[in-house]
């Protein structure tokens, strides 16, 4: 199973450490039945205490998280209707760390980053709203290029060909458009797009991506009279239910994988059983321990399974709540193929699939 960490990436004042902090508040109130906890009381108070700061909006500018300094780890139980259902870990870098300029493949910061990236379930990727504005697209693609994809490419590059030696496939990644209501007058979707493919080539040349593009926002007027307007956030909620879907998606192919194991098991005890049955007649007094045994251990398997059984059935339910949100994402591209409303529908339908497996 993958390492259960989502990590986020991104230039230096991108925006993600803001979007760590809203993301914990919006989830911390449950969306669609879904929790987010800090399993750590002490980041709990941290994380609540820097989003007081942030809805503080007398402080204007100071409102803001400084600059992250250091590799920044969050541990989370996700939860459903307030059951743990999933731990993971959030994992928040100083944009600093992904220059080009100062990349060393033999730092430790290198590999620190490189390592969470390949152990992820899922990546993001903040694109700065801040690089969309103005009329020119090619101004845009350009900015993107120089102050983003540039960074965050080579890791990329790096990734693929360390999972394709495993013969795996990159991780779902979601493209973040962050401060999108700096451009959002500027930049509409179709442009975005057109940003997005030009800045990340590499990701859409491939057959074996899910790239998904989402624009995030604190609040449509936030730098009102010098950031002291309002927090009123969109769709901060989308990237972190996507995350958690492929997530469960990936327990459930486990649990599918487990419990069919264990029926395997089960029909080769009772092969040995009857086996020993047939000798028993022959000396009961033999054999019988062995018996006992093999129907002990049938009684727990069984046990086992009928556990793995309300577990997954948990995991289906919660599964198929969360359809009805992620409908909201209509940016994707499938195997490196963008995705009109249909493919996309189509896509979760075939992705949940696991979710209608009789458990
Ligand atoms: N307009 C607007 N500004 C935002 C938004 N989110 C963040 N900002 C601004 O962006 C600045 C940087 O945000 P951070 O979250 O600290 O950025 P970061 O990516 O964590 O930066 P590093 O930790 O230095 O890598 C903040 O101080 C805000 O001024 C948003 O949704 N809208
Ligand atoms: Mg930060």
């Amino acid at each position: 199973m993958a390492g259960r960490k989502f990590t986020i990436l991104g230039e230096n004042g991108s925006g993600k450490t803001c979007y760590l902090l809203e993301m914990y508040y919006e989830m911390g109130m449950s969306v669609a039945g879904y929790t987010v906890v800090a399993t750590d009381p002490d980041a709990d108070k941290n994380l609540t205490l820097r989003y007081d700061r942030l809805k503080d909006k007398s402080r204007g500018k100071g409102r803001f998280p400084a600059g992250t300094e250091q590799v920044e780890k969050y541990d989370f139980n996700l939860q459903y209707n307030y059951k743990t259902i999933h731990p993971f870990q959030w994992v928040d870098y100083p944009g600093g760390f992904l220059d080009t300029r100062s990349r060393d493949i033999s730092s430790e910061q290198y590999q620190e980053v490189a390592k969470s990236i390949l152990e992820s379930e899922m990546l993001f990727i903040c694109i700065d709203g801040a690089n969309l504005t103005g009329s020119s697209t090619q101004k845009k693609i350009r900015n993107v290029k120089t102050r983003c994809a540039k960074h965050i490419n080579p890791y990329l590059t790096e990734l693929r060909n360390k999972l394709k030696a495993e013969d795996k496939g990159l991780p779902p990644i979601g493209m973040l458009v962050t401060k999108y209501d700096i451009c959002a007058d500027d930049t509409d979707a179709d442009e975005v797009r057109e940003i997005v493919e030009e800045a990340f080539e590499g990701l859409f040349g491939g057959n074996d991506t899910f790239v998904a593009i989402i624009p995030v926002s604190l609040g449509d007027t936030l730098k009102d009279d010098e950031y002291q307007g309002d927090l009123d956030p969109l769709n901060v909620h989308l990237p972190i239910l996507m995350g958690i879907n492929f997530a469960l998606i990936e327990q459930l192919e486990h649990g599918k994988r487990l419990i069919e194991e264990q029926h395997r098991d089960i029909e080769e005890a009772q092969r040995m059983k009857r086996e020993e049955e047939d000798r028993f007649f022959l000396s009961r007094w033999l054999f019988g321990d062995n018996i006992d045994e093999l129907n002990n251990y049938i009684y727990e398997e069984r046990k086992q399974i009928e556990n793995n059984r309300q577990v997954a059935n948990y995991f289906k339910k919660s599964l198929k709540r969360m359809n009805r949100e992620l409908a909201a994402i209509d940016m994707i591209y499938v195997k490196g193929a963008w995705q009109d409303k249909r493919g996309i529908s189509q896509m979760w339908a075939e992705l949940q699939s696991i979710a209608d497996y009789n458990f």
